[in-house]
């Protein structure tokens, strides 16, 4: 455990997974090749995510902040005072400022893939917000995840927050036992404040995930650097190319690596062969019209309270509550 201020304490369950990289080696040597987006997360690529998030095309931050501003009175009479927040991919924490804000929350905890990230962004918060207790924990949460004793504390009011539709990375059926997961962690009276890309014309969502910029395509890439460095892996980043694309019939934006020719990449003693134009698929981000996830909450156990949504309906967020 690591404590730096005397209300912010970090709990770090990543290091006791040795073998969390065992995923990307059996991922990368199926017939179709995938990584799971989770490895995208180092340190580097946490910051580039950042970027992406002030670019002109990703208007889903900016989207969800401005619901977010436009109501947070009304957000906030859901969230009961004392209670504790718990957020799921937390990343630079800006959003859970607005929330921290209310002096409602009495506990706030972040749960991030990325140490050093998720280190720093707690640091901060504790220093601006010294009444409210900070435990971040550095966790993969997509596989199995264990919270502290204490915040199962079941007379303690608790919201989870799951802003920027990560929910969008895990197919429909996982989307589902995650929730149902969420669900079965809760109370009576306890909620989840969720946030959820809307499906919409495919040319915007074309351009949210190739940007002029080529940011997201740095952030792709990035993934290969992360896995030559934790792997001893050699990918060369020039021939690799960035690829994505709007998957209308599944719902889904797709992103991918593209192998630029055919060529032989060393992981510790294997050897995987890449076809020419052959692809790792590295992302899936499924949109959600908003009464496809309103079913899709209410058939994971929980009670849809309100929705949320901008006026052109480019992003929703919902808060639904256990009975
Ligand atoms: C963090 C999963 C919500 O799917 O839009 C941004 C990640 N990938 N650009 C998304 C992402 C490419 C993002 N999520």
């Amino acid at each position: 455990m690591i404590k730096t201020q005397s209300n912010m304490r970090i709990i770090d369950q990543l290091q006791e997974q040795n073998n969390r990289f065992d995923e990307a080696i059996e991922s990368l040597t199926a017939t179709k090749k995938s990584l799971q987006p989770k490895f995208l997360y180092d340190k580097y690529g946490s910051v580039l995510f950042e970027q992406i998030t002030q670019l002109e095309e990703y208007y889903p931050t900016r989207t969800e902040l401005s619901i977010m501003e436009g109501s947070l009175d009304e957000i906030l009479r859901h969230i009961s005072s004392r209670s504790t927040v718990i957020e799921f991919g937390s990343g630079a924490s800006r959003k859970i400022r607005m929330l921290l804000e209310s002096g409602m929350i009495d506990e706030y905890v972040p749960i991030d893939i990325s140490k050093s990230f998720l280190m720093e962004s707690s640091e901060q918060l504790s220093v601006d917000y010294p009444a409210i207790q900070v435990t971040g924990i550095v966790a993969d949460y997509t596989n199995e995840l264990n919270l502290p004793k204490e915040l199962m504390d079941a007379t303690k009011k608790k919201t989870v927050f799951f802003p920027g539709s990560t929910i969008g990375n895990f197919e429909k059926k996982e989307a589902h036992n995650f929730l149902s997961m969420i669900a079965a962690l809760l109370s009576s009276g306890d909620g989840l404040l969720i946030g959820v890309d809307v499906k919409k014309a495919p040319r915007i969502l074309h351009n949210a995930y190739n940007d002029k910029e080529g940011i997201t395509a740095k952030f792709n890439l990035n993934l290969l650097t992360h896995l030559n460095r934790e792997l001893g892996a050699d990918f060369n980043l020039n021939q690799f190319e960035h690829y994505a694309f709007y998957n209308a019939e599944l719902g889904r934006v797709e992103m991918h690596l593209v192998s630029m020719e055919e060529q032989v990449v060393t992981i510790g003693n294997k050897s995987i062969l890449f076809n020419n134009h052959e692809t790792i698929h590295t992302e899936n981000s499924y949109k959600y019209s908003i009464s496809e996830f309103q079913q899709l909450a209410s058939s994971s156990g929980f009670v849809l309270e309100k929705t949320w949504t901008d006026p052109k309906e480019l992003f929703s967020l919902h808060y639904l509550s256990v009975l």
